[in-house]
């Protein structure tokens, strides 16, 4: 099981992989951090795609091809902004980790990596995000033979400190 879950620290617009998720909002129209990184390296034809799309709800995801990345696909999915945890936003979470996967594993990718969604502008608790996605995406694996490797691409060292201490306990 393990060999199928890895940690990098990295920017994820840069990743050689079948799909990478995207931290969107709603509107699926771009915004900034995860979000405004992969728009600008995938081209104006990514935004061009999501209008298409038409929105997304809180914990569900779409999916659009990779235009310029070197990903072939990006799956955009909608964190829940953090409230104080009793308004749904665990179960959201591990919604968007879910749906996510399920595309991947109806697109049949063999690789997808995962920002660290919601902790950044909706201010999820880090510590309980990444918890809550190591333990969805552990149990989707065990269901699933796609994808076969999950890369969990964090940015800011905290977010790799507190990955690399929970997938250590595993
Ligand atoms: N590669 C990987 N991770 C990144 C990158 C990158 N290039 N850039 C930032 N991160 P955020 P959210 C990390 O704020 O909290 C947008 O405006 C960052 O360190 O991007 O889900 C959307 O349009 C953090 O750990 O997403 C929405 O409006 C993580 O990505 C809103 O922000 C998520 O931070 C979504 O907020």
């Amino acid at each position: 099981m393990n060999n199928r879950i890895e940690l990098i620290k990295d920017d994820i617009t840069t990743l050689d992989v079948d799909a990478i998720v995207n931290a969107a909002n709603q509107t699926l129209r771009g915004g900034g951090g995860v979000d405004g990184a992969i728009h600008r390296a995938a081209g104006r034809e990514l935004l061009q795609a999501c209008i298409g799309l038409e929105g997304c709800d809180t914990g569900y995801a779409k999916i659009t091809p990779g235009f310029r990345l070197p990903a072939k696909y990006v799956i955009h999915t909608v964190g829940p902004v953090w409230r104080d945890g009793h308004h749904g936003e665990p179960e959201l979470l591990r919604s968007c980790y879910t749906e996510s996967l399920t595309l991947a594993t109806i697109e049949k990718c063999t690789s997808v990596a995962f920002p660290n969604i919601s902790t950044g502008v909706y201010r999820f608790p880090k510590e309980q995000a990444a918890a809550i996605a190591i333990e969805t995406v552990r149990t989707y694996l065990q269901e699933e033979e796609f994808p076969q490797k999950v890369i969990f691409c964090c940015f800011d060292d905290e977010n790799y400190e507190i990955y690399q201490e929970l997938l250590s306990d595993l």
